[in-house]
């Protein structure tokens, strides 16, 4: 599939040229082609975009709207993506390389989001204050104005669907600017709410890099709200941004999640959770199964029967539904085998993998598994973000829930035994947003998802999401008696 005209931006309604003329061209990570150019956003068109977001809110138009009715527009949005839904994951998939299946699993996810805000709307409710007879007070949660969002690759289509369903279920209009690796998604999204007839600037969706239009949205004087998801340093360098005008973010920096492994456990549901948890879309998750603290007396056989599941993959484009998917660029795929090679430096046992598939075109890397990984490595400390498990013995629950909270990292964490007590003991020790018994990827669009420590804060998905969407204002009236 190649895509002939240039993709535009979506702004104030309008789709508009890059007024300074230049282009971002989209690989197929498959096999490095250019299959896809998109207009890239210029600093006119990030004023233009954050400009008419501003006037939405300035004029109320989503405040002043009953909540019901902003909810039925995210509906709309959610039937619109649904209408086009197999042609939309056959974008997502060709944009970011992952297999078809979940790149359809991806269009779902992104309708269930729009849907589950869509119906969180109108049940955002204040509090009424009892301060005595002369006295009414109540609280109001309000939006914070133009809600900036970066979005990143790897999940471009329901991140995006995600953070707007939030934005604009609290009245909030948004700046989205989509990744520069895999622009598509955002487009057909901004598609999807041209067709659901939301107010024009109410979502604008732009593409650029990070370091230029990304840079521009955040630092735009009019913008009130940041949602960032992407690496640590860029967080980092957002948060700084931010800083100087006290903008409030929502963070979501990734991690190095680890499942804790006890003999008792049931072997199939770990090697099913390593297949899922750590090698879909290449590893490229951020809260993908990374470490694998196994209990002493099974690692052997474990680390045996891991090597023969990873070993059975079939590698291949995400279009013939493969296993083991490329990565998103060839930038990403050398940090991925840099990650290996000093993973062997510093001591680690390679059991399968290790290298790029350069025989191959695209960004493929093999599905790879070290053993002997010891805590202070690189490999246990660092997000790799490339479909690599490292794997940790331990003696004991105290060690194993020390190994586990060992990083800096905290999004989700696992743990597997068929023993209650233990599982429970286990789950309320992991330091983790979001805490896997006998799974991986067991949460849901309806369950809070977030980082502690240096995977962020905030927390996306669930109820709890729209707590960052917020600020809740306080009204207090005094009154007298007749
Ligand atoms: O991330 P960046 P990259 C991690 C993962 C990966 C690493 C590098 O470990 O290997 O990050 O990926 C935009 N102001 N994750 O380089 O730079 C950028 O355009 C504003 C984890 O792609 O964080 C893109 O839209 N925006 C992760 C987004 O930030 C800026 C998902 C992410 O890019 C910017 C992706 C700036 N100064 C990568 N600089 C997760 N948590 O799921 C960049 N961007």
């Amino acid at each position: 599939m190649t895509i002939s005209e240039v993709l535009k931006n979506f702004i104030d309604g309008e789709w508009r040229d890059s007024s300074t003329g230049r282009r971002i061209e989209v690989d197929d990570p498959s096999n490095g082609e250019t299959f896809a150019v998109v207009a890239e956003a210029g600093p006119e068109e990030v004023e233009l975009a954050v400009a008419s977001a501003n006037r939405v809110f300035r004029d109320r138009v989503l405040i002043d709207m009953h909540p019901y009715d902003r909810g039925r527009m995210l509906f709309r949005v959610a039937d619109a993506l649904a209408t086009c839904g197999d042609e939309i994951a056959t974008v997502n998939c060709m944009e970011t390389g992952k297999a078809l299946e979940f790149a359809r699993g991806e269009v779902q996810t992104a309708i269930r989001y729009l849907r589950y805000y869509g119906g969180l709307a109108d049940k955002l409710e204040g509090r009424s204050i009892p301060r005595g007879a002369n006295l009414v007070d109540y609280t109001v949660r309000s939006p914070f104005g133009v809600s900036a969002q970066i979005v990143p690759w790897n999940g471009p289509l329901e991140l995006t669907a995600r953070s707007l369903a939030c934005a604009i279920a609290t009245g909030n209009s948004l700046v989205v600017k989509s990744s520069e690796l895999a622009p598509l998604s955002g487009i057909e999204i901004a598609r999807a709410c041209e067709t659901a007839g939301l107010p024009a600037g109410a979502v604008n969706v732009i593409t650029g890099y990070g370091r230029t239009t990304g840079q521009a949205l955040i630092q735009h004087p009019d913008v009130r709200h940041i949602v960032f998801t992407g690496s640590l340093a860029t967080g980092r360098s957002v948060l700084k941004t931010a800083s100087k005008r006290i903008v409030p973010c929502i963070m979501e920096l990734g991690g190095k999640s680890a499942a804790v492994v006890f003999a008792d456990a049931d072997l199939d549901a770990v090697v099913d959770a390593v297949r899922i948890g750590s090698f879909v879309n290449a590893g490229q998750n951020c809260n993908g199964l990374t470490r694998l603290l196994v209990e002493r007396s099974i690692a052997d056989p474990l680390v045996e029967r891991l090597k023969a599941c990873v070993e059975g993959l079939a590698v291949g484009p995400g279009r013939e539904n493969c296993d083991i998917t490329p990565l998103i660029s060839e930038r990403q795929r050398q940090g991925v085998e840099r990650a290996c090679q000093t993973a062997r430096s510093q001591g680690a046992r390679l059991v399968t993998g290790g290298t790029a598939l350069s025989e191959r075109r695209g960004y493929f890397m093999a599905a790879t598994v070290f053993a002997d990984v010891a805590r202070d490595s690189s490999l246990f400390q660092n997000e790799t973000f490339g479909p690599v498990l490292a794997v940790t013995t331990f003696d004991d629950p105290v060690e194993a829930v020390n190994l586990a909270n060992a990083t800096d990292h905290g999004l989700a964490a696992g743990v597997f035994t068929r023993d209650l007590d233990r599982a429970l003991w286990t789950a309320d020790r992991l330091w983790a947003g979001q805490v896997y018994v006998n799974g991986w990827f067991v949460g849901g669009v309806e369950t809070p998802f977030g980082g502690v420590k240096q995977s962020g804060y905030g927390r996306e998905k669930g109820q709890e999401a729209l707590d960052g969407y917020v600020q809740t204002r306080n009204i207090g009236i005094r009154i007298s008696q007749p």
